[in-house]
């Protein structure tokens, strides 16, 4: 009876590829190196960008693409990750078929466990994805900074044949024990892979660069479910993409990599926010002259969700100072009074006042910054209040004594490193 309502057609467009496809979006991941800016929130909630938290790059790529099913499986603490998801996707129309669906761990299978590695995860919802019968399924990370077409990468792997595809990129081989990294052929069929090898391999005859996974994958249904049923009962695996599924099935299946190379054919912009370090340098490029991830290219939007705010305000204080900003994203709701700002990027309702300079900083929003404070290559996290006088970012060891500074010197500060309770002063 199932083939009356059921059938599979090769696709013969790329919306037939997209529509076909479920995207499942990791958000569970602990994001431990980004120290306190994820004690209360899990990394893909983490606000980027001035307006956006981190997931949303990924789930604006998919709804660009045209791909309009999205599961997004989260455990780690997710209260302000599945607000956010609430508020800024709940445009997708269930009546046509679109969702982004939250999937936490631990909510309804048999299984007592919270999601153990990536594959878990996904075998824990196998039952959802077969119930929305896709032809493919794209699983991506919560926490990477791009903008990617994704039926680009759907068309290769139905053209190469995969049985799945792994999303790849070039990054220098001093930084690729970070990553999985992968040797290929010359029609890029995936020959070797390892995941965060303590010595990487480079591209041959190119010994500084080496070929990296973005934790991304195009898979197969048939082939994924066998995959993760097979991988379920493996007594020996970690039961996670990049260090089981992954190298364990590249000599038997197809395994394609997907070179993600921008329109000039250059690897293009994808950063993942792992570190202090790397979040902040990502927003740094987010705000400079000309990034290389244009926010403002309305071809390709990032969609997330706004709070209401009057319009940021820049004004002359009582003495005549003006309030100032260059080079910097400033968000709705901020007043800069007698204040200047450079290369910054401010987020919602921040006040900075008089004689006070904020200079390569990332301010989170509802941020109070007193009089004559100097702040330099600072975190400061949601809800702190900077007393007058404060200087953070020139004395790095005096600096260490109250705040997180990381090796490369950028500050983290938050409203507990002050002894200050985060919702004494403001309210959602
Ligand atoms: P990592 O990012 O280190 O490497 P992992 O910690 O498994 O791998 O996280 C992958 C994604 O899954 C993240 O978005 C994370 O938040 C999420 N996640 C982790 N555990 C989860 C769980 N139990 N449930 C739900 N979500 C979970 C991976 C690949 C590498 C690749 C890098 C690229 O393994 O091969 O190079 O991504 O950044
Ligand atoms: P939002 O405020 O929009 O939920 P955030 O990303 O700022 O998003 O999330 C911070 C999360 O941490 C929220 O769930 C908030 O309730 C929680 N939180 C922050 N500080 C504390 C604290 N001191 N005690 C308990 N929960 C906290």
């Amino acid at each position: 009876q199932g083939r009356l309502y059921r059938y599979y057609t090769e696709p013969k467009t790329v919306t037939d590829l997209t529509r076909k496809t479920l995207a499942l979006v990791l958000a569970g991941g602990e994001g431990s190196r980004l120290k306190d800016l994820t004690a209360w929130r899990a990394k893909p909630a983490v606000p980027i960008g001035g307006k956006y938290r981190i997931i949303d790059f990924p789930l604006s790529n998919c709804v660009n693409s045209g791909i309009r099913r999205i599961g997004v499986l989260t455990q780690y603490k997710s209260h302000s990750l599945i607000r956010h998801l609430q508020r800024a996707w709940g445009f997708m129309r269930a009546e046509i078929g679109e969702f982004v669906e939250i999937l936490p761990a631990q909510q309804r299978t048999h299984k007592k466990e919270w999601y153990q590695g990536t594959a878990d995860a996904l075998f824990q919802n196998i039952d959802i994805m077969q119930r929305h019968h896709p032809e493919y399924v794209l699983v991506l990370g919560g926490d990477h900074v791009y903008t990617m077409d994704y039926s680009e990468m759907l068309l290769y792997h139905v053209q190469t044949g995969a049985d799945f595809t792994v999303g790849s990129i070039e990054v220098p081989v001093s930084e690729a024990s970070a990553f999985g990294v992968m040797s290929v052929d010359e029609h890029m069929r995936i020959t070797h892979f390892s995941e965060k090898p303590r010595h990487p391999d480079c591209i041959p005859g190119r010994p500084d660069t080496a070929l990296v996974s973005m934790g991304i994958y195009v898979f197969s249904k048939d082939f994924l479910y066998k995959t993760l049923i097979d991988d379920a009962s493996d007594t020996h695996s970690s039961h996670d993409f990049g260090k089981d599924i992954i190298p364990s099935k590249i000599g038997e299946a197809r395994a394609m990599a997907y070179p993600f190379r921008n329109r000039d054919g250059e690897p293009a912009y994808w950063r993942d926010v792992g570190t202090l370090f790397s979040y902040w340098q990502t927003n740094m490029e987010l705000c400079s002259v000309e990034p290389e991830l244009n926010l403002y290219n309305r071809d390709w939007p990032i969609w997330t969700y706004q709070p209401q705010y009057p319009p940021a305000k820049f004004v002359f204080d009582d003495e005549g100072r003006r309030g100032e900003a260059i080079d910097s994203l400033i968000a709705g709701g901020c007043i800069l009074s007698g204040a200047r700002v450079k290369r910054s990027v401010l987020f919602f309702a921040t006040t900075v006042e008089s004689y006070s300079l904020i200079k390569d900083s990332v301010i989170l929003p509802k941020v109070t910054i007193g009089r004559n404070c100097r702040l330099s290559r600072a975190i400061v996290d949601k809800g702190t209040v900077i007393p007058d006088g404060t200087v953070i970012g020139e004395n790095l060891a005096e600096d260490a004594k109250r705040f997180h500074v990381t090796p490369e010197g950028i500050v983290l500060v938050t409203p507990a490193m002050l002894g200050q309770n985060l919702y004494a002063h403001w309210q959602d």
